[in-house]
């Protein structure tokens, strides 16, 4: 039996564990805490000094508020007043505020300045990712979901929108920006940090908004040339030829949405699937790229992702489906 008064074991406990989720998110792919990336590591440097700023004036001002209460009325009292509200109200602060704002327009200036080795135009559509490199002299080369970045070099990201207004956001490289619809945002984005790091889109635009995600992975530089002269290329033969996989894709009316660079099939609605076994998730990030996973976006496409731009095949027949999920996955 529990007397009144006393003090239950799971109230004052577990709310010392209230912090727990914010500090979930100090770590891992998805953190601008990371530091993976030359932008990350400006805006973390921009962010103790705001912090501790904050915090001392949030402590004064409270100190100030705690005088104030307890302290009573006196002509004295009256006259440090009017001199703390100047100089505590108006002077401090303008000078403190100056100086956040210079620090903020350094760092600014200092992430503008660094000029690209790689232009990459990602087009934000609703609820994937169109990506496309353009290396000079050559064409471009497109692909979905998933930005490949050389570690050291600092690659010029293109934002463009075609239906509503999305914001690329990969914290752990950098800051986010707008895709509107009509113009071009630029974002520079310079990987320190090998590895695969998470992206999202960071602006309200419908339905599956919280379902659009893509993949940042950074590679050395060598291997990213290889990775984007593969990528190049048309789809692999062996996965043309082999096992009527291509006939199937063809015959569901795949290729009215998507292509596949090699076929006949050149829709230009949904994400290009020239090389789709390549990447490591489907579904704009949202699921690894496995057989069982591929088979269950084609078949119940809508429950993998509600409210997805792409019509689900329940009625497939079980071969056709195979024969169609050992296609994609071949297509490296
Ligand atoms: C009406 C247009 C349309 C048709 C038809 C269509 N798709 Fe899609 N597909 C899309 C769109 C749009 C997406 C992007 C969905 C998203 O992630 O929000 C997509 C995504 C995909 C993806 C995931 C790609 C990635 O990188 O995330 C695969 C795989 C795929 N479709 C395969 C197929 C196959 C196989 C068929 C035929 C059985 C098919 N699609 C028919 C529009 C279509
Ligand atoms: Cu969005």
């Amino acid at each position: 039996m529990r007397s009144p008064g006393t003090r239950t074991w799971c109230g004052p406990r577990l709310l010392r564990l209230a912090p727990l989720p914010v500090l979930c998110g100090c770590e891992g792919r998805h953190s601008w805490l990371a530091g993976a990336g030359a932008e990350a590591r400006a805006i973390e440097s921009l962010f103790w000094p705001f912090l501790i700023g904050s915090a001392i004036v949030w402590t004064a001002v409270m100190a100030f508020a705690v005088f104030a209460y307890r302290s009573a009325a006196s002509d004295k009292g009256e006259r440090v007043g009017r001199a703390v509200i100047l100089w505590g109200g108006a002077v401090v602060p303008t000078i403190v505020v100056a100086m956040l704002l210079l620090t903020g327009l350094l760092t600014l200036r200092a992430l503008s300045a660094r000029s690209p080795a790689l232009t990459v135009q990602v087009d934000g559509e609703q609820w994937w990712w169109r990506v496309a490199y353009r290396v000079p002299g050559q064409a471009e080369v497109v692909t979905a979901n998933e930005i490949r970045l050389p570690r050291g070099e600092t690659a010029e990201l293109l934002l463009t929108s075609d239906d509503v207004i999305h914001s690329l956001w990969a914290p752990a490289l950098g800051g986010k920006m707008d895709m509107v619809p009509g113009r071009t945002n630029r974002l520079t984005l310079t990987p320190l940090t090998i590895g695969s790091w998470g992206g999202l889109c960071a602006e309200y635009c419908g339905a599956a908004h919280a379902q659009m995600r893509f993949e940042v992975v950074v590679t050395e530089p060598e291997a990213f040339r290889d990775w984007l002269a593969d990528e190049a290329m048309p789809a692999a033969p062996e996965a043309l030829s082999e096992g009527g996989g291509l006939d199937a894709f063809l015959d569901a009316g795949c290729g009215a949405c998507h292509t596949i660079r090699g076929t006949e099939a050149d829709g230009p609605v949904g994400p290009d699937l020239t090389h789709v076994g390549g990447r490591g998730r489907i579904g704009a990030g949202l699921v690894p790229l496995t057989a069982a996973n591929l088979s269950r976006w084609i078949s119940h496409t809508d429950d993998v992702k509600p409210g997805v731009r792409m019509p689900a095949y329940p009625d497939l027949a079980p071969e056709a489906l195979d024969r169609l999920v050992a296609f994609l996955m071949a297509l490296k």
